[in-house]
Parts: structure tokens; sequence; C-alpha cells
């Protein structure tokens, strides 16, 4: 095992080889003792990974000269990595031996802990299995083409090396690497966007930050008294800027939970994100105008939206950070759905992995997205950079007899097929295919000019009538995929004509 960081001064090596040598073999011994029952625990015959050597970072990106130009890479990558790794990996949704329901990373609030007691947590946190390369591997395998990972979440632990708050994975853990300085080399390497979650406002560490009312009383004094405004101008925002500095191009930063983020506070951080990097996206959560908005989490708009840029965060099983006790994952068949869905429909899908306190992503997570992975390989030119359906009427409709307990109506989804396009493309994916292999696809005035299965080498024709005001698409029930596939219709014109 090397433990020697090839970023550090020689004196601090010194110093610390020895204790992390007792550390890094703490780890070990307690990996064997675990017996590896789970399966998302690695087995002690797993090598630990190499720690990298540090490489120059590309410099950030020059100011865009359009919206347009700013927000080119968002509107092609369609599909990006969420990562939410942090403290709350350790106790992993349990406390004092007793199961806190709940959200993983929402532990020291839903227990509650204390914070005296939750800042000890990061002397227990040395995750020697981490390996950035492995995580940008299985996002490139996934197909995904940016990674979004958790720099501070709300309980205020600093993911990378900060030199504004001591309280950050170098400094307060054995661990004493910069995980996220290793992710930003690893996707420059790969050619991935990376960008940051940063919780701006929650900060339950800090006196000042919101949110945390146990340990420091109502967040409407923390606004009146003043302490908000330092804790968001001692930390939040320098470490916003630190992050901006330090890691190379940063794609995107995903703030949340504005809470008490009035125009003014919202604003001071645009400012610092367009000063240190103007390519930079701010998403729709910052509680200042973003570049783009997010729906609500594991929120997928029912019918396309077209006014403006939009992301879906979702998880993959229930909770952001790892739980041990979720074990609910999302098959390939539902992320692939979702996925042409929220594409057909105008937005991206950003879909997250809780990894464990080793460094390891669940093994489940990983397998199942690379067979959406496997999948993108050969329906991709539907996905990437592809444009919203021309049509509507296949997402349903609103049910004329049930309501919700609102009193509204309830939306009655059509999950048979989704449509997205290119220029005089239309791409059909087909999720069900009726016994008799007739897809029943929408009316429109454009000549087809051919009709095939998408990654058919030989564009074998597929026969498609039109009668009756629709267009009736023969395929087979056994296709090449057993999930879905797509067909393609090319169309005299850029765009239909109905
Ligand atoms: O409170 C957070 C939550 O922990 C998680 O980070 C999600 C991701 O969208 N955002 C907040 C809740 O919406």
């Amino acid at each position: 095992m090397k433990l020697q960081h090839p970023y550090r001064s020689e004196v601090q090596d010194a110093r610390l080889i020895p204790l992390l040598k007792i550390f890094a073999g703490l780890s070990l011994v307690g990996l064997l003792a675990c017996g590896c029952t789970t399966k998302t625990i690695s087995c002690a015959e797993d090598p630990v990974p190499p720690v990298p050597a540090l490489t120059q970072l590309p410099p950030p990106l020059p100011a865009p000269a359009s919206h347009d130009e700013k927000m080119a890479w968002f509107r092609e990558a369609k599909f990006g990595l969420f990562i939410h790794w942090g403290l709350y990996c350790i106790p992993a949704g349990d406390w004092n031996g007793k199961r806190v329901p709940g959200i993983g990373e929402w532990i020291m609030h839903n227990a509650p802990i204390p914070v005296t007691q939750y800042e000890q947590l990061p002397k227990q946190f040395n995750p020697i299995m981490f390996d950035a390369e492995a995580w940008v591997q299985m996002a490139e395998d996934a197909g995904m083409k940016y990674i979004v990972i958790t720099s501070k979440h709300h309980d205020g632990f600093a993911m990378y090396h900060s030199h504004v708050s001591p309280y950050n994975i170098y400094d307060a853990a054995p661990f004493h690497r910069d995980p996220i300085r290793e992710l930003a080399q690893a996707c420059a390497k790969h050619n991935i966007k990376f960008g940051f979650y940063y919780s701006q406002a929650q900060d339950w560490h800090e006196p000042g930050g919101a949110g945390n009312t146990n340990d420091f009383g109502p967040d409407e004094l923390k606004d009146s008294s003043g302490a908000y405004d330092k804790y968001l101008q001692t930390k939040a925002e320098p470490q916003v800027a630190e992050l901006l500095q330090n890691y190379g191009p940063v794609c995107l930063i995903w703030f949340d939970t504005p809470r008490m983020m009035n125009k003014e506070r919202g604003q001071r951080f645009v400012d610092i994100v367009h000063k240190y990097q103007p390519a930079t996206l701010i998403d729709g959560r910052l509680g200042a105008a973003g570049d783009y908005t997010s729906t609500g989490d594991n929120s997928i708009p029912n019918e396309s939206v077209s006014t403006n840029d939009w992301e879906t965060p979702a998880t993959i099983n229930h909770t952001w950070g790892y739980r041990q006790d979720d074990t609910d994952w999302k098959s390939p068949g539902e992320i692939i759905f979702k996925l042409v869905d929220i594409v057909s429909k105008g937005g991206n899908y950003l879909l997250n992995v809780g990894p464990t306190s080793e460094g390891i992503i669940p093994k489940e997570s990983q397998d199942n997205l690379r067979t959406v992975g496997r999948w993108l390989k050969v329906y991709g030119e539907a996905i990437y950079g592809a444009g919203r359906s021309p049509f509507g009427d296949e997402f349903g409709e609103f049910s004329t007899k049930t309501k919700d307990h609102n009193g509204k109506p309830v939306f009655l989804p059509r999950n048979d097929w989704r449509c997205t396009t290119r220029s005089g493309k239309l791409y059909f994916t087909l999720f069900t295919i009726p016994r008799d292999g007739v897809v029943e696809l929408p009316d429109f005035k454009n000549e087809i000019t051919r009709a095939y299965i998408v990654g058919d080498p030989d564009k074998t024709p597929i026969t498609i009538d039109h009668a009756d005001g629709k267009h009736l698409a023969h395929v087979t029930r056994n296709g090449p995929n057993a999930i879905a596939y797509t067909i393609c219709l090319e169309i005299t014109g850029a765009s239909v004509q109905r």
C-alpha cells in the first residue's frame, strides 16, 4: 500500500506517515473484522487503490460570448452524475444503535446529533478505497457527461482541502487527501465536466449558518443579529471562491436550499462566480437568478418545458447520502425511461450515487449505471444534444375522474414511447410494443425518406404506413434490446410540420 502523499510538503509527510499507517491499518483490520457480509462493503482482498500523483489542471474556460454559448455543453450533455459524499456516510442511517428515518445526509439534523458529537466523525473518516479514476471511469461507462459532487453539504464539512475552515477532509480526517482535487484531475483526463454542490445557506456546524436550531437557536435571530451574514462572508463566500480558483474549470455550482437568501446575498455569490469563472453555470437554487432551473427532487414535469434550460436531480434509490438500509435501486430500465422522458421534455437528468465511508460507490448503482451506459452506446444519438418532442400527447393526460388530496386532477402518464429530435430526424424510443408489432405514431405532414432501427449498420428499412391520421410503424417485439430500442425516421425538412 502506498501511503505517501505526493502533494504535501516533506516535513508534513515525515510527521504524518506513521499516523496514516496506523489509521490505514486500523481500517483494514476493521474491514476484515466486519466479515465483508454486505455487497457494498469491499472485501479486504480488494487492493487499496494507489494515491494518484497530482498533475496540473487545465485553466478555467474563457468568458462565453452569449448565454447560448454558455449553455452549449449542458444542452449537449443531458446526463450527469450527482455524488453526495460526506461524513454522513459513516453513520449510514444509524445513530447510537438506532435507525434514524429520513435521507442519509440529514442524519445530523434528524437524529438529532449535537454538533460537538457530529464533529468527532472526521476522526474516523479514512476512505482508503476511494479511487477518483474508478469513479470517473464509471461515470464515463454510464454515458454521463458531467459530475457534480458535494463540496460541502448542510453538515458544513468540506470534502476538499479548504483554507477557509479546518473542518475539512484534508485537515480534520486521517485520510489527509483532497478527493475533490483527485476527481478534478480524473475528470480533466476523461473529458468529463466537473462541478460542485455547495450548501450556501444551511451550515449546521456554524453558529451563524441556517438550519441548526438545536445547537444555535432560531434562524430568524441569526438573520437579524448579523450572524448569518457573518457566516456567509467568512465561510460560504470564501469557500465558493476557493473552489473556483483551485480546481480547474468548474462547469457549474449547484447551490441548494436557499434559506434566508435575499436578492443581495444571492447576488454576492453570483458576483463571485462571475469574477473567477464566468463560464460556470449557476443552478436554480441559489436564491438569485441562475442559468437554468432545477426541478424538485425526483420530479419530472408532466409536459415539455421550452421556456428555459432545466434539470431533474434524482436519487438512484431513495437517499442521496449513503444509507446501509436503502437497497431499493432503480433498475436500468427505469433509469433509461426517465432519461429519455426527460430529454424528450427538454431537460437534463442528474442522477445521484451515495458512496460509502470507505470511498466505494455501491456495486448495484455501478452495475445499473453501466447497463444504462451500454444502452447509450447504441442509442445515444437520440439523447446527446437531442431536441424535445414536437408532439406531446404521448406524455399522458389529466384524469377526468381521479383527483389528488388537494382536489386536483391526477396526471395519468403514458409510457409507450418517447420522441426526441435532430434536424431532419425523429427518434422514437419504444418502451411498449403491442403484440402485433404495430406501433401507432402521430401524424405529421413531412415525408418520411427513411426509417430504421438506430444502431443497425445496414439501416434495414422499417415499414411505416400512413392512414387515418396516424403513422403505423411495423416493428418486432423482440427487438435488439430487451429494455427499449429506438427507431429513427428521417424526414423532409428540418422539423416536424403538423
Ligand atoms: O436538503 C437537500 C438534500 O439533502 C439533497 O442534497 C437534495 C438534492 O437535490 N437537495 C436538498 C433537498 O431538496
